[in-house]
């Protein structure tokens, strides 16, 4: 290591109990989350939404370069066009674009184009990953593990959005080139996915299919 300025680490350590304590806790209150397909037109105030993002902005990256951007699309205009451009978008995909197995996947989750949550919920979070970019306001450096980090930071958004007791769906028009063009961003960011957020409506139902998650024994292997 080279001769760089360095500051003390802020650690708190904690018990064992409270440690278990609050890893199973936070199981339990994640495993609660669902993807809502069917949104409340009701307001989230926009605070919730920007201590997310800042949530999201804590995420390791590489070299630090934080390599992402939220564009907040809220209630204005551009919600009609948006759903238009998703829509058609979707159509061609499920019209037989995306080819039968994928489809097929689909299947038990009941998916279709059509896609009013787009118009409906309060707030869509267009996330952006920077190709070029670097730590600091206009810099134009090399990113390092741009998916990477930007995949992390997804993770945060949608876990605060969840502990703050909104639902979410990770919406992936596909293609989703037309996201750059709405929201005004450079031809360098690629359009990673669109984070719809909102209260689920009256009665909202989620598919049962996707309430099974692997056990630990398919998903881990301890080398001890
Ligand atoms: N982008 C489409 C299709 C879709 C694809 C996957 I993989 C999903 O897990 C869910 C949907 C859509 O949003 O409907």
């Amino acid at each position: 290591m080279g001769d760089h300025p360095t500051i003390p680490l802020d650690f708190t350590e904690l018990p064992e109990g409270e440690m278990r304590a609050r890893a199973l806790g936070f199981y339990e209150a994640m495993k609660t989350r669902r993807t809502v397909r069917d949104f409340s037109d009701r307001d989230v105030p926009r605070e919730i939404i920007e201590h997310a993002i800042l949530t999201a902005g804590t995420a390791p990256s590489g070299a630090n370069h934080q390599p992402w951007f939220f564009s907040v699309i809220g209630r204005g205009p551009l919600r009609k066009t948006l759903r238009e451009a998703a829509e058609a978008e979707e159509r061609a995909f499920y019209e037989g674009k995306a080819g039968a197995e994928w489809l097929e996947a689909l299947g038990p989750l009941g998916t279709d184009a059509d896609k009013p949550f787009l118009e409906t919920a309060p707030w869509l979070i267009a996330v952006f990953a920077q190709r070029r970019g670097g730590p600091k306001p206009g810099d134009n450096r090399k990113n390092y593990y741009v998916s990477e980090s930007v995949g992390i930071a997804c993770g945060l958004l949608l876990t605060s959005l969840h502990q703050a007791g909104l639902a979410t769906l990770t919406h992936t028009p596909n293609p989703m080139g037309f996201l750059t063009e709405l929201c005004g961003r450079p031809e360098n960011e690629k359009p990673v996915m669109l984070i719809v957020v909102g209260y689920p409506a009256d009665g909202a139902r989620v598919p049962l299919h996707a309430i099974h998650k692997k056990p630990l024994d398919q998903i881990c292997g301890f080398i001890e």
